[in-house]
């Protein structure tokens, strides 16, 4: 498909709806053979349901509100979003939320609530969330905002209603890039890379950046560490899936999940001996993402958003998409979310 074409912005959120629907029934498993998610998918592509029966997560309930929220605001605004977070959290708590970002609604949803990101910062004892909440939403972003700089900016912001800690907001941003440079085209992965890095780099060299690694006792400038892991892993080829979850991660959070979704992504641009061939990239990415266990539906979801921003709708499969709750509206949402941007790259 062409550089941010409409096919673009609808691979992106359906593939991030995929990978939740489809990778929420492994969450926090044990790594499991490729040919065990293959299995699964086989009973979802012949199961005689009707449409829509396998159920979204948090990761797409909070990635609706944040897309809700761009489309019904003229500029972002911080307090609709909020307000969506803690309403739908409030009409459909069940969705499988974290154990701690429950707290942040009930407060948002009481009256007392003046100012929207209190209630994240008083997290983890004033430390704030490191958790992958912001970045597993964080695809509506740079489907909404053309300019670089934009992006980043209002992905840290909506990342601040919740997650505080820089480790959780700047995770966020990370995975709010790898989908806008997705969405440019054609790509080489080592200027992917390079692109990811520079931009994480200073991202995460100021000053506040720099205490939350060291107070987590990680080494400066985690995310970019990480970034050039990858890069060596991609060099080396073959990498197991203990190399990746010892080096990367499948955790909770944001540093042990958007790196290991970026990842997956990039390595799934090649065949993989334990994936049927038949499958397409996008397919790939999502089995590879779940067979790693541990955060499943997140790293998918994530790396689902990439891949669909990259490949298309045309790598989203129709049984596989029609098996997700609520997948015409999210075809709606991505329409009317390429309009925004295009209308935004005109005005400038
Ligand atoms: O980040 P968050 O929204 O959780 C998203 C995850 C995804 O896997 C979803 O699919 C869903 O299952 O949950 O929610 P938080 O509650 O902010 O963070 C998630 C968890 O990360 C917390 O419950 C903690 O276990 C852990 N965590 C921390 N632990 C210690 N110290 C996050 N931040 C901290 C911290 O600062
Ligand atoms: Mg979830
Ligand atoms: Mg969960
Ligand atoms: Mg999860």
């Amino acid at each position: 498909p062409a550089a941010r074409s409409l096919s673009r912005f609808r691979g992106a959120l359906l593939g991030a709806l995929l990978g939740d629907c489809l990778g929420s029934d492994f969450e926090g498993h044990y790594p499991l053979p490729a040919a065990r998610v293959v299995r699964f998918l086989r009973s979802v592509e012949e199961a005689q349901r009707e449409p829509g029966f396998l159920l979204y997560t948090d990761d797409t309930a909070m990635t609706r509100g944040l897309v809700r929220s761009l489309l019904s605001t003229p500029a972002f605004d911080e307090v609709d979003m909020a307000k969506r977070f803690a309403e739908d959290y409030k009409k459909d708590p069940d969705r499988g939320y974290g154990m701690s970002v429950v707290v942040v609604f009930e407060k948002l949803l009481s009256s007392e609530c003046s100012d929207v990101f209190e209630p994240a910062r008083k997290q983890f004892d004033g430390k704030g969330s490191y958790g992958n909440g912001a970045a597993m939403r964080a695809v509506g972003i740079p489907l909404a905002y053309p300019h670089v700089a934009d992006m980043k900016k209002f992905t840290e912001i909506s990342a601040k209603l919740t997650h505080t800690c820089s480790l959780g907001y700047n995770g966020a941003i990370l995975q709010a890039l790898a989908v806008h440079y997705a969405l440019q085209g054609q790509l080489d992965r080592d200027e992917y890379l390079d692109k990811l890095i520079g931009h994480m780099k200073e991202v995460e060299g100021n000053e506040k950046s720099l205490a939350d690694a060291r107070e987590l006792d990680l080494l400066d400038f985690p995310f970019s560490c990480r970034l050039q892991k990858i890069r060596e892993f991609l060099q080396r080829g073959q990498v197991s899936k203990e190399d990746v979850i010892a080096e990367l991660g499948n955790g909770i959070a944001a540093l042990q999940s958007v790196p290991t979704a970026i990842y997956s992504f990039l390595r799934c641009m090649e065949l993989d001996s334990d994936i049927p061939a038949h499958y397409n990239n996008l397919q790939r990415t999502i089995i590879y993402c779940i067979s790693l266990g541990g955060d499943t539906d997140t790293i998918a979801t994530m790396a689902g958003a990439i891949a669909g921003a990259y490949y298309g709708e045309e790598q989203i499969p129709v049984v596989w998409k029609q098996s997700c709750e609520d997948f015409a509206e999210t075809e709606v949402a991505a329409e009317d979310l390429y309009k925004l941007y295009c209308k935004r790259l005109e005005s400038t």
